[in-house]
């Protein structure tokens, strides 16, 4: 098994010796001073084609959505799933069957709807032939079922996962923590939508059903063949995807639609738009905001999630409306074909927000890069790199504690911040009033070098070990994590 010291000994020769791609490079397309990486040998995927790349033709493929996946028991208080966790093959280029890694098989993963106040039991069994996990980020849930990065579903063995499914109404997502294999996991294809459905937000009568749709975006780098390029420079990975697929389009009605936008991408900042028109956001990681937003642009670090709804009787069928990122361009076109009925609304109102209670504990978070002489720097948390066994922070369970999140990074490299197990919310960026997209409740922010995020959060329901980490899953792999434990 993959352990930090032996990641770091392979890592830290290859990187300097053999020139193994860069691994580290920041989301703002300079260069990163923080060459080299090292590629686990169980993801160097064999080459599989030879050829050369086929092209994207942009439009020509609906954008898939993924697949409820089917309780095996259901009741009123509990349901039981079955999730694989599979070596599979996606068509993500045109005629191209790529390997990947997928939960039922599938890239990407099943959606789980879950609905609050009732139990969710998820039976992992992992087909692959190497150890891998589930955290369901964002959730409510005790340590020992967070999918800690100690915590693993070896091969050929299956777990169990309890999710009480306590909380309100959000968009979640379930992804793998294996630590050290995460960041590739992740990128070859483990991660899904998990919705948490509140029957209290009913009388709302947002768009729901078929009209209320996960998008997972993500990026990814393809090779003069065609082959996926696992570890190289961020700023390669060119071809975004959405539910799997390029630049798909998505058949809509001329109505309104909920659309829970999550940034699976293991290290990338989307900034979106949406061609001659507004999205009105409705929430954000932990659920809904209180009242609705109209927003000219969402921005999403690695792991955040916006809740948006998109008007489209606005438009005359025939239209096509693009969803477009500042970097790679149009990423997702929207084609109206057809008049509809529609009864759903966004009230003024939403959901208010749970009261502030006052904070007892202030602490300090500081992520950044170390860096070495011909070789791989540390990613760390004040000061200190991962340590699985270490504590960094104990909390008193119930405390409510402010946090001022920050990035001395002295590269300049991006970093963002996602705290386990609790929602918290931003009071302060950099001093002054939080950006728009600090909103609501949240479990991931964004922190560029030189920024401050003042946050609270209280520590309610669980004592138990988890850890909080840059959700760049390539920094966190280095070191850029640091764990918590609530006592009584
Ligand atoms: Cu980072």
């Amino acid at each position: 098994m993959l352990n930090r010291r032996n990641v770091l000994a392979a890592g830290g020769l290859a990187a300097g010796v053999l020139g193994v791609p860069k691994l580290l490079a920041p989301a703002e397309g300079h260069e990163d001073p923080a060459h080299g990486g090292h590629t686990p040998t169980t993801f160097q995927e064999s080459k599989t084609f030879s050829g050369t790349k086929p092209e994207i033709v942009p439009w020509t493929r609906p954008m898939p959505v993924p697949p409820v996946l089917r309780p095996v028991v259901s009741t009123a208080k509990q349901e039981v799933y079955r999730l694989s966790i599979e070596r599979t093959t996606a068509e993500i280029l045109p005629g191209l069957q790529s390997p990947v890694m997928g939960y039922g098989g599938q890239f990407v993963g099943p959606t789980i709807k879950a609905k609050t106040g009732r139990k969710t039991l998820l039976l992992v069994h992992n087909k692959m032939d190497e150890a891998a996990n589930v955290h369901l980020h964002g959730g409510h849930v005790s340590p020992e079922h967070d999918g800690h990065p100690r915590d693993l579903v070896e091969p050929g063995r299956t777990r169990l996962y309890l999710y009480p499914n306590s909380q309100q109404g959000a968009t979640l997502w379930y992804h793998d923590h294996s630590h050290g294999t995460e960041a590739a996991h992740v990128y070859l294809g483990l991660h899904g939508a998990y919705v948490v459905e509140d029957d209290s937000e009913r009388h709302l009568n947002l768009p729901s059903g078929a009209y209320d749709v996960p998008i997972m975006l993500r990026d990814i780098q393809f090779d003069d063949s065609g082959n996926i390029v696992v570890f190289d420079d961020p700023a390669k990975r060119t071809v975004v995807l959405a539910n799997g697929v390029p630049q798909p389009y998505f058949e809509v009605a001329a109505r309104k639609y909920r659309f829970r936008i999550i940034n699976t991408a293991t290290q990338r900042v989307f900034q979106l738009r949406l061609t001659g028109g507004q999205v009105t956001r409705i929430g954000s990681d932990g659920g809904l905001y209180a009242a609705p937003v109209e927003a000219e642009e969402v921005v999403l670090s690695s792991g955040e999630r916006a809740d948006v709804v998109i008007d489209f009787s606005k438009y005359p069928v025939g239209s096509r409306v693009t969803l477009t990122d500042s970097v790679a361009g149009e990423v997702l076109r929207f084609d109206v074909v057809r008049r509809a009925s529609d009864p759903s609304r966004v009230p003024a109102v939403l959901r208010p927000l749970p009261a502030l209670p006052p904070s007892t504990v202030d602490r300090e978070v500081d992520l950044f890069y170390v860096f070495k002489p011909n070789e791989r720097p540390d990613g760390v948390i004040n000061g200190k790199v991962f340590e699985m066994d270490r504590v960094d922070f104990t909390i008193k369970r119930g405390t409510t504690e402010t946090w001022l999140v920050k990035s001395s990074d002295p590269a300049g490299v991006k970093h963002n911040f996602h705290l386990h197990l609790v929602q918290f919310r931003v009071l302060e960026r950099n001093g002054g009033p939080p950006l728009p997209n600090d909103a609501g409740l949240k479990d991931t922010i964004s922190v560029a070098a030189g920024e401050t995020v003042k946050v609270q959060a209280t520590f309610t329901g669980y004592t138990g070990r988890y850890v909080y980490h840059c959700h760049f899953l390539e920094h966190s792999w280095i070191g850029m994590m640091a764990q918590l434990e609530i006592v009584p």
